[in-house]
C-alpha cells in the first residue's frame, strides 16, 4: 500500500517483535470493514445487534478488568524527567522501550497484525497529522475507522514524509498489572500494552491528538486542547463559534450538542456541533484562533443519554455504532444502559455478559463507563464545517467545573492572561458515580491534567505566549459553573438546553455589545443580562448564581496557591502575578 521507507521499516521491525501469523494493511474499503467484521462476530469479539432497530451496530463487552482509561499507569517518556514535569507519571525512554518490547515480544504469535494509516483531522489539509497504528484488535480497527480517517488515502498524502506517529497497541492477556501506555513525545510514538478499552487503545484519541499533540503544538505555535468546539446561530444569522474545557462528568457531549429551549428554538436560535472532546488550535491568516476538530466520531458515555438531557447524542447511536459494555436486550437484540429511560428490559444481560433482569436487579446492567462509538456524521446538530480543512475560527473560550459554590454561573476574564490564570485553576468535584465520595474537589488546569504530554508548567507558558502571539485577536476567556447547589443541595441552575442562556451572554460581550460589572473576579453579567425567560430561574436565584462569597474566594485562593506549588520554580510569572492581583482585589472587596 506504500513505498515511503521509515513506514515499511517500522511495520517490519514490529512485524519481528510481535511475530503475527499475517499482517493485514487497512485500506478504509467497506468491504474490508465489513469482512472484519463478520470475523470479529465469529470470534466472538463483537455481537451484531438487531440490524433493523440499529442498522449496522455491534456490541462488545471488556474484560472487567479493563474497562476505563489507566491513569496510573500511563507515562510520559522524555528523556529527563523534568521534561514530562510534575504531573506526569515518567519512565527515561530506553527503560519503556524495552520493559514495553519484552512484554509485546511475541504476543501476536497466531493472531494477524492490523497496520491501520489514519488522520487526525482532514487529510490532506495542512491542519491534519497522520498516524499509523499497529494492532491485534479487530475490535480497535473498527473502532479506529469510526473515530478517524482510515485507509490508503492517508499513505498517498503521507508520500515520503517521515512525519507521522508510530502507535503499537497488543492485547497481550488484558493482565492489568502489566498493563502501560507510554508515550515518546520526542520520537513521535506511543506504545499501549494489556488493555483493549477504548481509551487506552485507539492510539489516535487521547494518546497522540492530545499527549503527543500538546507537544507538537508547544514546539510549533499550536495548542492541542482538551474542549469541545460549538457554533451559535443567533437568530440574525452569523454563526459564532466557541471552545470550552472541562473535566470528565460535567456535560461536555450535551453542551456540544446542545438543543436550545422552545423559546430560543422559536426565536430561531441554532446549535452546530464541530466537536465533543478535541480541539486543534492555530492561528489562522488571519491572525485570530481557529479550531479543528481532529477526530471523525464521538466516543462517549452511554448511561445517562437519554430523549431529554440529549438527544443528538442518542440519534448519533442509531446506526453505524459500536457499544461497549452496555445491556443487551435479549427480546429485541437491542441495547440499554442506565438513565435512558424508565423501562429496562427485563431478558437482558448485563455487561458483564451473566444474565439480568433490569426490573428485579439491584446491581446496574451497563457499566457507568459505558460508551458508544458513532460516525460524527450521525449526529443531527453536526456542523456543516466539520469537515473544513481550514476549521472554525473561535470568538470564546470557555473553562468550567464542578462546583457546589464559590464559582458563579458566569464571568469573563480581564483579558487573556487573567483567562489562562482561571483555566489553570479549574478544579471540580466528584460525583458519586466516580469515586462513591462526594464532593473531593481536584485541580485539573484547562480539563488537561491527564493529557498534557510535557511539563504542565511549560504547558501554562505556552498558553501564556500563545496570547502575545494573538494579541488584539485574542478569543475572550471565561469561566463558567453549572453546578451550583442551594442549602438542600439541589443544583441552582437548570442546565443543559438553558445553558445558551449564558452563552448568549459570552457572545453579546465577544462583540462588545453589552457592559459588564467589574469584579474582583472579572467581568460578571448585570442581572437582567441573563435572559431568564421561560427558565423557572428567579431573580433571587440568579442573585445567588452570581454571588461572589469574599471567605469562598479566599479559601480559593490558598487553593491555588497550593496546587501552583507543585511547579516550583517553573511556575509563569505571569500566572504568579495573576494570583496576586486576585489577592489584592479580593482583599479590597
Ligand atoms: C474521555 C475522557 O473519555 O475525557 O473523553 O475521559
Ligand atoms: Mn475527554
Amino acid at each position: 500500500m506504500t513505498t515511503n521507507n521509515s513506514v515499511l521499516k517500522w511495520v517490519e521491525k514490529i512485524k519481528e517483535i510481535v511475530n503475527p501469523e499475517n499482517v493485514v494493511w487497512i485500506d478504509g474499503s467497506e468491504e474490508q470493514l465489513n469482512n472484519l467484521r463478520e470475523e470479529a462476530c465469529e470470534k466472538g469479539e463483537i455481537i451484531q445487534l438487531n440490524q433493523e432497530k440499529l442498522p449496522g451496530c455491534y456490541l462488545r463487552r471488556t474484560n472487567p478488568n479493563d474497562v476505563a482509561r489507566t491513569e496510573s499507569r500511563t507515562f510520559i517518556c522524555t528523556k529527563t524527567k523534568d521534561e514530562a514535569g510534575p504531573t506526569n507519571n515518567w519512565w527515561a525512554p530506553e527503560y519503556a522501550y524495552d520493559k514495553l518490547y519484552k512484554i509485546a515480544r511475541g504476543s501476536y504469535k497466531g493472531k494477524t497484525m492490523y497496520v491501520i494509516p489514519y488522520a487526525m483531522g482532514i487529510p490532506g489539509s495542512k491542519f491534519s497529522k497522520i498516524g499509523i497504528e499497529i494492532t491485534d484488535s479487530i475490535y480497535t480497527v473498527l473502532n479506529m475507522a469510526i473515530m478517524t480517517r482510515v485507509g490508503k488515502e492517508i499513505l498517498d498524502n503521507l508520500g515520503d514524509s517521515e512525519e507521522w506517529v508510530r502507535g503499537l497497541h497488543c492485547s497481550c492477556d488484558v493482565d492489568e498489572e502489566n498493563r502501560y501506555v507510554c508515550h515518546f513525545p520526542q520520537d513521535n510514538a506511543i506504545i499501549s500494552v494489556n488493555s483493549c478499552y477504548g481509551g487506552n487503545v485507539l492510539l489516535g484519541k487521547k494518546c497522540f491528538a492530545l499527549r503527543i499533540a500538546s507537544y507538537q503544538g508547544k514546539n510549533e505555535n499550536w495548542m492541542a486542547e482538551h474542549m469541545l468546539i460549538l457554533g451559535i446561530q443567533p437568530p440574525s444569522g452569523e454563526i459564532k463559534y466557541i471552545c470550552a474545557a472541562f473535566p470528565s462528568a460535567c456535560g461536555k457531549t450535551n453542551l456540544a450538542m446542545l438543543i436550545p429551549p422552545e423559546i430560543y428554538k422559536k426565536a430561531g436560535y441554532k446549535i452546530w456541533c464541530v466537536g465533543d472532546d478535541i480541539a486543534w488550535l492555530r492561528i489562522g491568516k488571519d491572525g485570530r484562533l481557529w479550531a479543528v476538530n481532529p477526530e471523525n466520531g464521538f466516543f462517549g458515555v452511554a448511561p445517562g443519554t437519554n430523549e431529554k438531557s440529549n438527544p443528538n447524542a442518542l440519534k448519533s447511536t442509531s446506526k453505524n455504532t459500536i457499544f461497549t459494555n452496555v445491556v443487551q436486550n435479549l427480546d429485541d437484540n437491542t441495547v440499554w444502559w442506565e438513565g435512558m429511560d424508565n423501562n429496562p428490559p427485563e431478558n437482558a444481560i448485563d455487561w458483564l455478559g451473566n444474565k439480568w433482569n433490569g426490573k428485579l436487579s439491584d446491581k446496574k446492567g451497563a457499566h457507568p463507563n459505558s460508551r458508544f462509538t458513532s460516525p460524527a456524521k450521525n449526529c443531527p446538530c453536526i456542523s456543516p464545517e466539520f469537515d473544513n480543512p481550514e476549521g472554525v475560527p473561535i470568538s470564546a473560550i470557555i473553562f468550567g467545573g464542578r462546583r457546589a459554590q464559590t464559582t458563579p454561573l458566569v464571568y469573563q476574564s480581564f483579558d487573556w492572561n487573567h483567562g489562562v490564570f482561571v483555566g489553570s485553576a479549574i478544579s471540580s468535584e466528584s460525583t458519586a458515580a466516580s469515586t462513591g465520595k462526594v464532593g473531593v474537589l481536584s485541580h485539573n488546569p484547562m480539563a488537561m491534567m491527564p493529557f498534557c504530554g510535557y511539563n504542565m508548567g511549560d504547558y501554562f507558558k505556552h498558553w501564556i505566549k500563545m496570547g502575545k502571539l494573538l494579541g488584539d485577536k485574542a478569543p475572550k476567556i471565561f469561566g463558567v459553573n453549572w453546578f451550583r447547589v442551594d442549602e438542600d443541595g439541589k443544583f441552582i441552575w437548570p442546565g443543559f438546553g438553558d445553558n445558551i442562556r449564558v452563552l448568549e451572554w459570552i457572545l453579546k460581550r465577544c462583540d462588545n455589545k453589552i457592559d459588564a460589572k467589574n469584579t474582583a473576579i472579572g467581568y460578571m453579567p448585570f442581572e437582567n443580562d441573563i435572559n431568564l425567560e421561560e427558565s423557572g430561574v428567579s431573580k433571587e436565584t440568579l442573585k445567588k448564581l452570581l454571588n461572589i462569597d469574599k471567605n469562598l474566594w479566599m479559601k480559593e485562593l490558598d487553593s491555588i496557591k497550593e496546587f501552583y506549588k507543585i511547579f516550583g520554580d517553573n511556575l509563569s510569572k505571569d500566572l504568579e502575578n495573576e494570583l496576586n492581583k486576585l489577592k489584592s482585589r479580593l482583599e479590597n472587596m
